[in-house]
């Protein structure tokens, strides 16, 4: 068996490793032409550079990884040659006997895939999360576990119909368009995360967003509505006491609605992989975010100052400018192909401060106050300028980082420098 991994990035050396263990010939393609692999894959051939057709000569599988696009080259020719094609975790799955959950959506995906997954271990069940969130499920084949929480992108649903236990779908807006070419396509992609359910899964979903209820109005799993602000009919939601999950109501001190929803849908997932009220009752005690979502690094001089970097789609800007009141909205980087002028009219920001590449765009469709600045630091700098005690700066960019920085990460560790060595900075 030969197979021709594409991408030389963290799933596709976790690709190649796993095709080495079950025995077949491994390349990888990586268009980097400084592209290496760790030094235990020295069977492997690297292809580097141009891509040449030829290269899928003798080729009997292709497993490709998240980034590239079905319109890439190497995807449009294997698909020519009726090669059959598959993206890293589903070629895991295809090789993996653990159960598993599955959670998916344009926003809120990773935190639901984390949180579940304490509410597992909490309650003494042996899972472990993984996928998109950063560990590629070719590293879990072979290991034991009781369940795997699995986090999947649209770039790797595309190629998947997996059937999970329970399953997930927060939320759908558009995002990523440049890859999928179209929200139709983005749409059809997250919603294969229960084409291969039956009537015996389970599928937790966003009663309050419009676009997933049409989703999974013809779905064959039992569906559970759940809600952040409202406790759906027959589903799982937050009220005035809690969180109410299954008729059991879990207090918690999370007031902002995204947070409460995100942990509705943990808990309803959790409990059908075997979570206990104690192992969900603890982890909801003691929920926090992760970094570089809506994290409040310093208040100066009455300023609220908080790093939200890890929104890289204006569904995401959006909705965190909508958690508070009075904000000064720093957005900006670089564009997905996606339509960023419901970020120039959010109710809650009083100034908008535009950045990096998309800057112009993001400024031409507002209807308030807003300046462009070419990069993050200015954009911060006038932001500063015009702080008054009460306010809150908000980083929440709506956008890719790619056009200044080389992550979500590091723009936010930047934000985080250039905040916390301000006069008067008080730090969190
Ligand atoms: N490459 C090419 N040509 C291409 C595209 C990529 O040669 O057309 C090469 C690059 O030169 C690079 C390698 O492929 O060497 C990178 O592959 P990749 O972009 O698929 O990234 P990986 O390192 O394999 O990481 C992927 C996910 N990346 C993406 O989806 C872009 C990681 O999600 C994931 O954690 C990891 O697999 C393990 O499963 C990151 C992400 O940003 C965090 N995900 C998106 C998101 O959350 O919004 C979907």
């Amino acid at each position: 068996m030969t197979t021709l991994v594409l991408g030389a990035g963290v799933s596709g050396v976790a690709a190649a490793r796993l095709g080495l263990r079950l025995g077949q010939e491994i390349t990888i393609f990586d268009e980097r032409l400084d592209a290496s692999v760790p030094s235990d894959l020295e069977l492997v051939s690297v292809a580097r550079g141009r891509w040449s057709d030829d290269q899928l000569d003798r080729v009997d599988l292709v497993v490709t990884s998240p980034g590239f696009a079905p319109s890439s080259r190497p995807l449009r020719d294997a698909a020519v040659r009726g090669i059959p094609i598959v993206t890293e975790a589903g070629f895991a799955l295809d090789h993996l006997s653990i159960p598993f959950i599955a959670v998916t959506g344009t926003n809120g995906k990773t935190t639901v895939a984390e949180v579940a997954s304490r509410m597992l271990v909490a309650s003494g069940v042996d899972a472990i999360a993984a996928g998109n969130i950063g560990t590629p499920v070719s590293d879990i084949v072979g290991t034991t576990r009781d369940i795997l929480v699995l986090e999947l992108s649209s770039f790797q649903l595309h190629w998947m119909r997996p059937a999970p236990i329970a399953a997930a779908l927060l939320n759908i807006a558009p995002d990523h368009l440049d890859w999928h070419g179209s929200f139709e396509a983005y749409t059809e992609a997250k919603v294969s995360i229960f084409a291969g359910m039956g009537p015996g899964g389970v599928l937790a979903y966003n009663a309050d967003d419009e676009v997933v209820v049409s989703c999974v109005e013809q779905a064959l799993p039992r569906t559970v509505a759940c809600s952040g602000t409202r406790i759906p009919a027959g589903g799982n939601g937050a009220g005035p006491d809690g969180l109410e999950i299954d008729g059991v109501v879990y207090e918690t001190d999370v007031t902002d609605r995204t947070y409460r929803f995100n942990l509705v849908v943990a808990a309803t997932i959790a409990r059908v992989a075997g979570a206990t009220s104690d192992g969900i009752r603890e982890t909801v005690e003691h929920f926090t975010p992760g970094p570089h979502r809506r994290q409040l690094v310093a208040t100066i001089r009455g300023v609220q100052w908080i790093n939200d970097s890890k929104a890289t789609n204006p569904h995401a800007a959006v909705a965190a400018a909508e958690a508070f009141e009075s904000v000064r909205l720093l957005a900006g980087g670089r564009n997905k192909d996606l339509d960023l002028s419901q970020i120039g009219s959010i109710r809650s920001v009083k100034a908008l401060y535009a950045f990096g590449e998309a800057g112009p765009k993001i400024a031409s469709a507002a209807s308030g106050q807003v300046s462009i600045h070419t990069t993050m630091r200015e954009a911060i700098d006038a932001a500063a300028h015009d702080a008054e005690s009460g306010d809150v700066v908000l980083l929440s960019p709506g956008c890719t980082s790619f056009d200044e920085f080389t992550s979500y990460a590091e723009r936010g560790r930047i934000f985080t420098e250039i905040v916390t060595t301000m006069d008067g900075s008080d730090v969190r």
